[in-house]
């Protein structure tokens, strides 16, 4: 494992609000940068929003304003939900600021100088009311333009280009090298078949036809394209090319530090092929990993905005609370794949793992140890029972479990490995039978069972903290575990180092939700436009 973590999410578009699938990725990469930290890695986590481009420059026009005020206010939007969502990013690089702009027109000259960008010719179809090119694709057999539908023309424009075929073989020795390079494995198969094996174009990245974007100082009627712009942020977040390096320092240039970029599957092969690429004409060390993740459907449709079924996370935020929405998302669909959004499976995924399983588990125990020992976790006392050993061996499989799958970035594994753990020991209150135990007076075994169940509670909790940020506050409360055994390391390896803590009463961490209600609840939001 490598000392320092950096990881970072897409910088969205700020051309319409933040809607589930942003909140899915952002939350993802929040919880593993909770972990690494967790873990004593010193760690980063960037976020942003990617804010040129021709697409704003139209929305703003639209609405009246200029296009830097347009993105203000969505930016701030953007913001404000990841507060809501308590998303623990180190910054928010927006690529409309000084420190990003400058830094692109520096990167430009330097690839401009070093022969990897030429002055050619953009050639394609043109929309003259939209100012638009499209390809071949967009625009169909019957060559109409797929925004305003009128009839489009070939055309060209002068441009910039990036020589992709210089860097190729390059990267194809860095894929070769590192295979972990893109994950899932899967996500490499397909950017070799779709992508490189067809033959690569040299990549356009500047345009005439508008001018909301970073200005090519060298010649000022171009703006540079905005993949070239958008990529850069990485690392002009980090201070490159800036007075103080020091943070592109720590955690780019250091070979120690892990660099980890999370993307959906829309925009992977900007990030596996044009990125390295552009990092190698700047000599710059490569990610190690660009993890792909699936694109999450709602209710089997692509979500979008005009299609208008789109959730606003904070509206299910403020019905049932910020660590069953992170739950789901990080939960719900395995971290790689495509996955869907329902009512249905939203309410069910809480019930069963947030109500049933580790919700129950809290209100038993902390009931049946104040009905038994007045509050107070009582020592081990019998010797340990066949049961008792089997969930000591549960919590020690699951610790390690955990940390590879974790460190793996395997997210879903990560956080089911817990929920099993916790099945395991609402099982052992069955098999234990605690209550005739009780009856039959057998203390000595009814403490024991007692001590690992209050165990179990806060090692699961301290590894779901990265996922439940606001429970495990309560959990420790409730459980009043002093500060340095709420600590990873101190906790998870020991087996019982509870006893004598006070345990109160409290109302149900996640109350079950009525699923026809709820159902009906979260439809009526995405019919909402
Ligand atoms: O592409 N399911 O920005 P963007 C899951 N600015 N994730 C989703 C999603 C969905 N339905 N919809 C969006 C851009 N995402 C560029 C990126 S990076 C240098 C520039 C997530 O606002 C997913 O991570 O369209 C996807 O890759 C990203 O948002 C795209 O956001």
């Amino acid at each position: 494992m490598k000392k320092k973590f950096y990881i970072t999410t897409p910088i969205y578009y700020p051309s319409a609000e933040a809607h589930i699938g942003h909140a899915y990725c952002t939350t993802v990469c929040d919880i593993l940068a909770r972990y690494k930290r967790m873990r004593g890695v010193p760690t980063y986590f960037l976020t942003g929003t990617d804010e040129h481009g021709e697409k704003i420059q139209k929305k703003a026009q639209e609405k009246g304003v200029t296009p830097q005020q347009y993105v203000d206010e969505i930016a701030d939007k953007f913001k404000q939900l990841w507060k809501a969502m308590r998303i623990s990013n180190d910054d928010f690089i927006r690529t409309t600021e000084d420190r990003h702009t400058k830094v692109v027109q520096d990167i430009f000259t330097t690839l401009y100088n070093n022969d990897d960008i030429y002055l050619g010719k953009y050639e394609g179809w043109y929309c003259t009311p939209c100012e638009s090119f499209w390809t071949d694709t967009q625009v169909g057999e019957e060559h109409l333009c797929p925004d305003c539908h009128r009839p489009v023309h070939r055309a060209s424009e002068e441009s910039y280009f990036f020589k992709t075929n210089k860097y190729l073989p390059q990267l194809l020795e860095y894929m070769d090298q590192n295979p972990k390079f893109i994950l899932p494995l899967s996500r490499k198969n397909e950017m070799m078949n779709t992508f490189i094996k067809p033959g690569l174009n040299d990549l356009c990245v500047s345009r005439t036809s508008f001018d909301w974007g970073v200005q090519i100082r060298e010649n000022p009627k171009h703006v540079i394209y905005v993949w070239m712009d958008a990529l850069s942020n990485y690392i002009t977040a980090l201070g490159y090319g800036s007075d103080n390096q020091e943070k592109f320092k720590k955690f780019w240039e250091d070979p120690d530090c892990e660099i980890v970029h999370i993307v959906g599957a829309d925009i992977s092969r900007f990030h596996v092929i044009y990125w390295p690429m552009f990092l190698m004409g700047l000599n710059l060390r490569l990610p190690d990993r660009v993890f792909v993740h699936g694109l999450l459907d709602l209710n089997g449709e692509k979500m979008s905005k005009s299609r208008g079924n789109v959730i606003n996370p904070v509206d299910l935020i403020n019905r049932y609370g910020v660590d069953t929405v992170r739950w789901y998302l990080a939960r719900e669909m395995t971290f790689g794949s495509d996955g869907k959004f329902t009512p249905e499976l939203f309410v069910e995924r809480i019930n069963m793992d947030l109500a049933n399983n580790y919700g129950n588990l809290i209100n038993r125990t902390s009931s049946m140890i104040i009905k038994y020992f007045g509050g107070v976790v009582p020592e081990l006392t019998a010797p340990l029972s066949e049961f008792d050993k089997k969930m000591k061996s549960l919590q020690d499989a699951t610790v390690k479990l955990y940390e590879s799958s974790m460190d793996d970035l395997k997210l879903t594994e990560g956080l089911a490995c817990v929920m099993e753990y916790l099945n395991g020991a609402n099982k052992y209150i069955e098999e234990t039978t605690p209550w005739v135990l009780a009856k039959e007076n057998r203390i000595d075994e009814l403490k024991n069972v007692m001590c690992v169940l209050a165990n179990a509670i806060v090692c699961a909790s301290i590894m779901l903290k990265p996922a439940l940020v606001e429970s495990f506050d309560k959990v420790m409360k409730q459980f009043n575990v002093p500060e340095q055994l709420q600590n990873y390391e101190n906790n998870v390896y020991s087996f019982c180092p509870l006893s004598g803590v006070q345990v109160t009463k409290e109302s149900p961490l996640f109350p079950r939700l009525d699923k026809a209600i709820e159902v009906e609840f979260i439809s009526s939001l995405s019919n909402k436009k």
